[in-house]
Parts: C-alpha cells; structure tokens; sequence
C-alpha cells in the first residue's frame, strides 16, 4: 500500500512551527502535545516527526528507532500525566484513528492519550 503525504496538514504545519501548540514532550522523533478539543482532562496527542498517514503506515515504514523513540515519549507523557495504573494512577486510554471508517481528521499519524476521568467502555 503507497500512503501519499500531504505535507499541509495542520500536524505538518504544527511540526514546522506555522502554528502554535501546547507542548508537552518532545524527543528526537517525536511530539506530545494538547489536544485543541481535549474530551477528557488530560487529552494528548504524540505523532512520529517523519511523513506517515496511519498506524499502519508507521508500523510499515518507520524505522526501528522512530518506533521506540515515539512509543517511549508516549510512556513518559503516561507518566507525567499520573495515569499509569502500575504507579498509582487511574488509567487511560490510547486511541489511533485511520481512515475514513474512524473518521480520522487530520492525515498524520497520532495516538490519542486521554485520562483523569472515567472514560467507560469503547465498545457499545
Ligand atoms: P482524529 O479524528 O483522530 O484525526 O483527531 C484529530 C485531533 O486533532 C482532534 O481531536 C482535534 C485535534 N486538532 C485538530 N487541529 C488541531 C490543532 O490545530 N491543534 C491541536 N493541538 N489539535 C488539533
């Protein structure tokens, strides 16, 4: 499957510093930053650096650096949230978006982290 990349998409455009974002964590292949429509108390996004569309596309084509390095930052913004249920905290929830059967609204890759409330079941 080829992704095409459409590089004006508004994380693009937040990557490239054209529009403004609350940032959270930042590592050498990644960014955490505030959700501009947060649905729970702390709502965070994490997106790879590098040009993907979907999971899929960044399972597929990351590099193995890129990979641990965004699935490290997102742990450490679990962390700073105070949400882990292994150190005390309440939990929360990942959710990744793909395609236009999950509604996904912006065309770079990035995982929801939503916490400090009880969020129910995802699937009803
Ligand atoms: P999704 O449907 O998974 O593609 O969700 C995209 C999320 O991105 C949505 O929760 C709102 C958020 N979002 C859209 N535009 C901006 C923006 O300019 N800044 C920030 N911080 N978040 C945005």
């Amino acid at each position: 499957m080829a992704y095409s990349y459409d590089d004006q998409n508004i994380f693009a455009r937040i990557l490239r510093g054209e529009i403004p974002n609350q940032t959270v964590l930042e590592s050498e292949h990644a960014l955490a930053f505030r959700d501009i429509h947060p649905q729970a108390p702390e709502h965070v996004l994490v997106i790879p650096k590098g040009p993907y569309v979907t999971f899929d596309h960044f399972a597929l084509e990351a590099s193995a650096e890129e990979i641990v390095d965004f699935h490290r930052l997102a742990g450490q913004v679990c962390a700073l949230m105070g949400v882990q249920p292994g150190a005390g905290g309440l939990g929360y929830r990942t959710i990744s978006n793909a395609g236009e059967h999950s509604a996904q609204e912006v065309p770079h890759y990035h995982v929801h982290i939503l916490g400090g409330r009880p969020l129910g079941p995802l699937l009803s």
